[in-house]
């Protein structure tokens, strides 16, 4: 079908009026544009238009819950050990979404380029490179890692770790797809327009993650070079354990196609997803602001909060279960904004709009068997989400410093109370630091705990 009856169909075709009274050249990136629309999912952004997201029906329990990789519990030692077997066996890669600008902490750059080290200015992205590289030499593994990027900042990422030689992880091992976008509609359902010639668009959430690997033709590799798990994080936790043996250990035992791990809630309001079970025994997660408060507040038996396990988005996926999802109706989150775009096909105006989403975390109840593991949380989860207050860059920095104070006090008591930053690459963890010669350094006020003498 042409373009033109594709738009009549839908009752859209005034969004080709602005271009045609600007010109050819308008004409023919606006159709450009449209040429790359997804009709079937742009039908049902429309219908979404009509229906929000549904909370699950029926009966909600909490989930249970496997112990956390630091506690240790002998279960967790247990499935250490297996997820070693799967990263010696070269099973594992590693996937970080890192689609978002870092603006709300007022840092230019790709949010993975904050430098979040109290005392050398590390950046979450060197960390987490340290964290592959040190695994790397543990389990002889090739550890390969997939970063999503978005449109915003795709190139600038790029050239980020290009300038840094890929923090010596090797070109060829770190793969960068970047997530794709969705129109924003009006609240009638019309397109609206950044310019004649082009649609307003933005990032499709990091949902788009499955068809970003998709599209890169990520899969089909992986599988070739024998990998069959597939670690996730997101780019704004400095505590994250890359490809954590235990979590990767209890995936495997529970035969899960999805896996999460999760920290208690510190109160009812806390700005983390809720991962709950539902009454078909799969997981789900309710985001914080869909969360109702009876919900939010109920209290065990034990006087904390009956919901407590507060998604970090930290997964292990099968490999066929990401490539499934590609192919997935994920459900679509509506946000309501302002949006910059034409009127009257003239000028540029503030008018509402919506914005839309999908979430890594609704495929979840698409999972037959998934596994959900606590974490604790100073050991590893300080997102850094804003300039000030909660998950600030300041309480990331403190969890940061007090976590490294931890693992560098059981060599020296002097280390426990220093402003201490520990090499990228160093340590994996706690036991791996108390097996490695390390040298301090007096740094910028602070101290730093190298590999180099
Ligand atoms: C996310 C979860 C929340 C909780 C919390 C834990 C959502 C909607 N909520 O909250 O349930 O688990 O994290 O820290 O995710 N990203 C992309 N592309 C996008 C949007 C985001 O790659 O289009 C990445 C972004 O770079 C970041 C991560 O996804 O690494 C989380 O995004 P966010 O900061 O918008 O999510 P947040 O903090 O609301």
């Amino acid at each position: 079908m042409d373009l033109l009856s594709v738009l009549k169909e839908r009752g859209m075709e005034q969004v080709l009026g602005p271009a045609q009274a600007a010109g050819s050249a308008a004409e023919a990136s606006l159709h450009a544009d449209l040429a790359g629309v997804d009709w079937t999912m742009l039908d049902r952004q429309r219908a979404a238009l009509k229906k929000e997201v549904a909370l699950p029906q029926g009966e909600i329990l909490p989930p249970d819950l496997k112990p956390a990789s630091t506690s240790g519990d002998p279960a967790s030692a247990a499935a250490a050990a297996r997820g070693w077997e799967a990263l010696r066996a070269g099973r594992v890669a590693v996937a970080t979404v890192a689609g978002g600008q870092a603006s709300r902490l007022g840092f230019h750059g790709p949010k993975g380029a904050y430098p979040i080290g109290p005392v050398a200015g590390t950046s979450l992205f060197q960390i987490m490179a340290g964290q592959l590289l040190r695994l790397r030499q543990l389990s002889g593994a090739a550890l390969p890692w997939i970063i999503q990027t978005g449109p915003g900042n795709h190139l600038e990422t790029q050239t980020y770790f290009a300038d840094r030689s890929w923090f010596g992880l090797g070109r060829d091992s770190v793969q960068f797809v970047c997530q794709g976008t969705l129109p924003a509609l009006s609240p009638d359902g019309q397109f609206l327009l950044e310019s004649p010639g082009a649609l307003f668009r933005n990032p499709d959430g990091h949902g788009g993650f499955y068809r970003a690997l998709r599209n890169g033709g990520i899969g089909p590799k992986l599988r070739e070079a024998g990998i069959d798990l597939v670690y996730y994080c997101q780019v704004d936790n400095p505590l994250v354990r890359m490809a954590d043996p235990a979590f990767l250990g209890f995936h495997l035992e529970a035969g899960a196609r999805m896996s999460v791990k999760v920290v208690e809630k510190t109160e009812p309001g806390e700005k983390v997803g809720l991962i709950i079970q539902r009454d078909d025994a799969r997981l789900g997660c309710i985001e914080y602001s869909d969360l109702p408060d009876e919900l939010a507040e109920e209290r065990a038996a034990d006087g904390g909060l009956r919901f407590r396990a507060g998604n970090i988005a930290t997964h292990c996926f099968e490999l066929g279960f990401l490539e499934e999802m590609a192919e997935a109706f994920l459900p679509l989150h509506l946000a309501h904004k302002q949006i910059l775009s034409l009127r009257g096909g003239r000028h540029l105006v503030e008018q509402p709009g919506i914005k839309f989403e999908t979430f890594v975390f609704d495929a979840l109840p698409l999972a037959d068997h998934s596994m959900v593991q606590l974490a604790e949380r100073s050991e590893e989860f300080a997102p850094v989400k804003n300039r000030n207050g909660c998950d600030s860059i300041a309480t990331s920095r403190h969890a940061l410093v007090a976590r490294n104070q931890r693992w560098a006090g059981a060599l020296s008591a002097e280390l426990g109370a220093a402003t201490l930053e520990i090499e990228a690459g160093l340590c994996y963890d706690a036991p791996d630091l108390a097996s490695r010669q390390a040298h301090l350094r007096l740094r910028g006020g602070g101290h730093f705990l190298t590999a180099s003498p």
